[in-house]
């Protein structure tokens, strides 16, 4: 496969068919959404924003699905489903690796890694659905037994960003549909390419219809489900701005969430660290998914004794990173998902400067013509930096990355938790007692001592403070899609 092969049977028609209730359904509505490739501005496909009508239609196809079929189906049937469905998407991996590099903008390698982990997603919600259960309780009463049962909620509406599409909304489906829930998935208008052949695979892998439906649409579409009132829960990927909108509407419904926000991760190094280690996390935080991942450390703490040290090899280290084409096999950092969120970035090296940082890029791309036509960034550090400077506070989403320095231990962890975010932190030290001693003290969802802030699937990850609520990932992502019912018999 490559770029040629891929490229014109994105613009199928039948791709952009909402998938409502089993079946495809070209789009009735009106309003265009063209997707495009962000290595060079071309439109990719474009998709129709789904009317009142398809959003209504595709929550009571999830409904019914739900009433009739796949609450009352059995764990095992469950898991046979899941399976099938995972064998679905791994027949697709290279197909879909392509989707995303041309959609996204990410590079081929990264985004072939990315696709051959996602049917792991489904198995490992197909096996952890087998141990869902409740408990029996002693509640201090003669001739009766008080046992829990834990059943799904409903409708579950999944709206997900352009950073991972498929990734994030595998995540949200594996764990809703294991704990017998049925849903609608609403991708990203930016990339809405990969939830398109995410149905082709639901459909091929014969799920029963309704169980997994998908539409399209921007802001508004994902608004209407989150108000519908036959929706039961909302999990929600994205910003803060966003979130905190689906937030107050889903509390007008007294409606469940989960949200994954932002996040403003610190590396916090200290002077005993394994240098080389803490530079090679920062350089692949900086340039993986070119910037655009929550969990990316992006304020980097340093011991003042090895700060110059620690940026001088950063430094190096990114001035080789080879910006390319998504297609090219040997590109390790790929354009920015859409030139609004370029502007984005750049808006906030523009604020640096004028927030007294000095701003440290490190490619010049202007002899590139292959990347003229897309949106290509250079990686940046931002040195002489404070930590009350918006760019140490607010998340900007790209290959972008504030320093800091720190005297005592007192004073990085002080720093490192003087955030509004609290996503995941990193500490770098050879002290294995301070290494634990400091994971205890930092508020975030997930600590990571001498290691990078990946997220795995069989490890929870959700924020603290206003990275969100809930988590998604681990066991605890299908319990935080099931409720929890005490059932007490009199048995005298
Ligand atoms: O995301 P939005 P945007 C952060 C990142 C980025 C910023 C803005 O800092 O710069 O968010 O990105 C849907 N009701 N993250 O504006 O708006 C939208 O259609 C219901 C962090 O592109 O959050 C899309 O499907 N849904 C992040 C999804 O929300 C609404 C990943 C995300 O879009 C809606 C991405 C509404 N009112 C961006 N408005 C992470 N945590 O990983 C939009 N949407």
């Amino acid at each position: 496969m490559n770029r040629n092969a891929i490229e014109p049977t994105l613009a199928d028609p039948a791709l952009r068919a909402h998938f409502i209730g089993g079946a495809f359904r070209a789009p009735a509505g009106e309003v265009p959404l063209p997707t495009t490739d962000p290595s060079n501005g071309r439109t990719l496909a474009t998709f129709v924003e789904a009317t009142v009508a398809e959003v209504d239609d595709a929550v009571g196809a999830a409904r019914r699905a739900f009433d009739e079929v796949w609450s009352r189906t059995t764990v095992r049937e469950r898991h046979v489903h899941m399976r099938r469905l995972a064998e679905a998407l791994e027949r697709r991996v290279e197909r879909l690796a392509w989707i995303e590099a041309l959609d996204v903008g990410k590079p081929i390698v990264a985004s072939r890694a990315t696709m051959r982990d996602l049917p792991y997603t489904l198995d490992y919600y197909a096996g952890v659905l087998l141990t869902l259960s409740g408990q029996t309780l002693s509640v201090g009463e003669h001739d009766v037994l008080n046992f829990t049962l834990r059943e799904p909620l409903g409708v579950c509406a999944l709206i997900v960003p352009w950073n991972y599409p498929l990734t994030l909304a595998l995540l949200k489906i594996a764990p809703a549909i294991a704990a017998g829930n049925t849903v609608v998935l609403k991708p990203s208008e930016v990339t809405p390419l990969s939830a398109a052949e995410l149905a082709q695979a639901v459909a091929e892998a014969g799920l029963p219809p309704g169980v997994v439906n998908v539409v399209y649409g921007g802001g508004r579409t994902g608004m209407r489900l989150v108000e519908h009132p036959q929706v039961a829960k909302v999990s929600f990927t994205g910003g803060n701005a966003t979130g905190r909108a689906i937030y107050e509407a889903a509390a007008r419904a007294i409606k469940r969430v989960t949200l994954e926000l932002g996040g403003k991760t610190p590396l916090l190094v200290f002077d005993d660290a394994d240098l080389e280690r803490a530079v090679a996390v920062a350089r692949t935080d900086n340039v993986r998914n070119t910037g655009q991942v929550c969990a990316a450390c992006t304020r980097l703490i340093v011991h003042e004794r090895v700060a110059d040290a620690f940026v001088e090899a950063l430094g190096s280290s990114l001035s080789s990173v080879r910006i390319g084409l998504p297609e090219c096999e040997d590109t390790e950092m790929g354009p920015i998902v859409s030139a609004r969120q370029q502007e984005r970035v750049r808006s906030y090296e523009e604020l640096a400067a004028g927030e007294g940082a000095s701003v440290r890029r490190f490619a010049d791309m202007s002899a590139r013509r292959e990347l003229a036509g897309g949106c290509f960034q250079a990686p940046v550090l931002f040195l002489d930096a404070r930590n009350d400077m918006r760019i140490a506070r607010e998340e900007i989403f790209g290959p972008a990355q504030t320093v800091l320095r720190f005297a005592t231990e007192e004073e990085g962890v002080r720093l490192a938790n003087d955030s509004p975010y609290g996503l995941a932190a990193c500490v770098f030290t050879r002290d294995s007692g301070r290494g634990l001693r400091v994971a205890k003290a930092l508020q975030a969802g997930t600590v990571c001592v001498n290691y990078g802030a990946k997220a795995v699937v069989d490890a929870p990850f959700g924020g603290y403070k206003q990275s969100g609520i809930g988590k998604e990932r681990g066991v605890e992502a299908m319990l935080d899609d099931t409720q929890l019912k005490s059932v007490r018999v009199f048995h005298g």
